[in-house]
């Protein structure tokens, strides 16, 4: 395995294997691996076989996290997802440095954008002003630099993976995009690099986003006429603020594709919600 850590190398490498006719997958990430991005990789060997490549990428995104986010506390340990990526077999880690990635060139600064407008109003959008623009940019650099045939994304960020998907159709990338499964712990909770926030009971408390999910679905599928949102959301809600240190920022129910709101929830209708859990902000989503 090998780790490059300067974009001009790493795309010098991305046409190499280009012009040999190999087969490309990436797998953007931010670090901190855990079990979740390491079946993402393993859907990502699949698509692309040997002697295809496997490239995961490692970088703490400054540009999609807000001025009060946890950005520079973003756990980082470049050794550790170095050790992961080699037994997973990937071929490359593409570990760029802020200046890589974000170069200002003699005073001027980084100043193009990708901008999707549509799919990031709501949810993440709303709660995270500018979080999707840096998400768009970085994936569009990322995929100029790795020059990916295929990119493996999570359903555990439904929205993001959407929004990516849009991207891609709307500026022709020439990248096939992969949703991989959330992964979870034996108790439910989705694996996310900031559950090492959630210490002492928050942790079991973290448990609801599951679980109502659960109950969403039990409502739904268990309804002779589809529930208004409106019901159903604050059901939820009630359930969800019962646990002492659970707090409901949105819970949205929309079309799967096109993320348009729904004001009658159907089986099929998806559900995404995001609380926080003391002060760690969680997410989950589901089809219903
Ligand atoms: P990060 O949060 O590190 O997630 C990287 C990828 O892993 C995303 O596609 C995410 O959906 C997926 N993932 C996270 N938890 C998962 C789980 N429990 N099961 C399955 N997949 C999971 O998402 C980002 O980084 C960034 O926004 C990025 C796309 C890298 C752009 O900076």
């Amino acid at each position: 395995m090998r780790t490059v850590t300067s974009a001009a190398a790493m795309q010098r490498l991305a046409r190499r294997w280009r012009a040999q006719a190999t087969r490309v997958a990436l797998v953007p990430t931010m670090g901190c691996l855990h079990a979740g991005h390491l079946s993402l990789v393993r859907r990502a060997r699949r698509a692309v076989g040997r002697p295809g490549r496997v490239v995961v990428s490692l970088y703490v995104n400054p540009t999609q996290f807000g001025p009060r986010e946890d950005w520079k506390k973003y756990p980082r340990d470049l050794v550790r997802d170095q050790r992961l990526c080699r037994t997973a077999g990937v071929d490359v880690v593409f570990a760029p440095g802020d200046a890589q990635m974000y170069p200002s060139v003699e005073g001027e600064a980084f100043s193009t954008w990708v901008i999707e407008e549509e799919l990031s109003k709501e949810m993440e959008g709303r709660s995270r002003p500018g979080h999707f623009r840096g998400v768009t940019t970085v994936v569009a650099k990322l995929f100029n630099l790795v020059l990916p045939d295929v990119a493996v994304f999570g359903a555990k960020d439904y929205q993001q993976a959407a929004i990516v998907r849009r991207m891609v159709r709307d500026l022709n990338f020439p990248v096939r995009l992969i949703l991989g499964a959330t992964q979870r712990d034996a108790d439910g909770l989705a694996l996310s690099s900031r559950n090492r926030y959630l210490v002492g009971n928050l942790r079991r408390q973290a448990l609801v986003l599951r679980q109502a999910v659960q109950q969403a679905q039990a409502l739904v599928r268990g309804a002779r006429f589809p529930p208004a949102a409106a019901w159903l959301r604050s059901a939820l809600k009630r359930r969800i603020e019962q646990h002492r240190d659970a707090r409901v920022d949105y819970i949205e129910f929309f079309h799967p594709e096109t993320l348009q709101a729904m004001r009658q929830v159907g089986p099929g209708a998806h559900l995404a919600l995001a609380v926080f859990v003391g002060k760690t902000r969680l997410i989950d989503n589901g089809r219903l």
